[in-house]
């Protein structure tokens, strides 16, 4: 499976790092909507779903999470713990989260407002519905 982990270029200077995030530039879409996960509990599990249309990238802005990326034929495990890093998640990728740090803040930038009707939260509905699947 295709990972695609965006460098995000760091501005630093003696007065600390700074990161930029802009739409077509380095972010590869429109940016309409921004969220965070915050004060995730020790051994709390999120994700178990995949989109339809929506396209993020996730930053860990602080600590650390990992994230489980399925395409329906791989199982990919990676840890996210870099804030000059942005992880690309496109559509039809079922995502797992687990292991946040208890200091851990990510934030994810998507390409469409939220809507739940673009969630797929049942696995075998998952595999079922991604394109061009035989
Ligand atoms: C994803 C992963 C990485 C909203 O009202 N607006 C929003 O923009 C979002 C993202 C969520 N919500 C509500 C819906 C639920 O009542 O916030 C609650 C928690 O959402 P959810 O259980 O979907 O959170 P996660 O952490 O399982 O998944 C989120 C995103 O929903 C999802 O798109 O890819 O983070």
């Amino acid at each position: 499976m295709d990972i695609k982990l965006i460098p995000l270029q760091t501005h630093g200077d003696e007065r600390g790092s700074l990161v930029a995030l802009e739409s077509g530039n380095n972010i590869p879409f429109e940016i309409k909507r921004v969220y965070y996960l915050f004060n995730t509990g020790k051994g709390v599990k999120r994700g178990f779903h995949a989109h339809k249309l929506l396209k993020q990238v996730a930053i860990a802005v602080r600590g650390s999470c990992r994230f489980i990326l399925d395409d329906g034929k791989e199982r990919v495990n990676l840890l996210l713990d870099n804030p000059a890093q942005g992880l690309v998640i496109d559509s039809y990728v079922w995502r797992e989260m687990v292991d946040f740090s208890e200091d851990c803040v990510l934030m994810v930038l998507a390409d469409e407002l939220y809507d739940e009707s673009d969630y797929i939260r049942n696995y075998d509905d998952f595999l079922e519905l991604i394109p061009g699947r035989a």
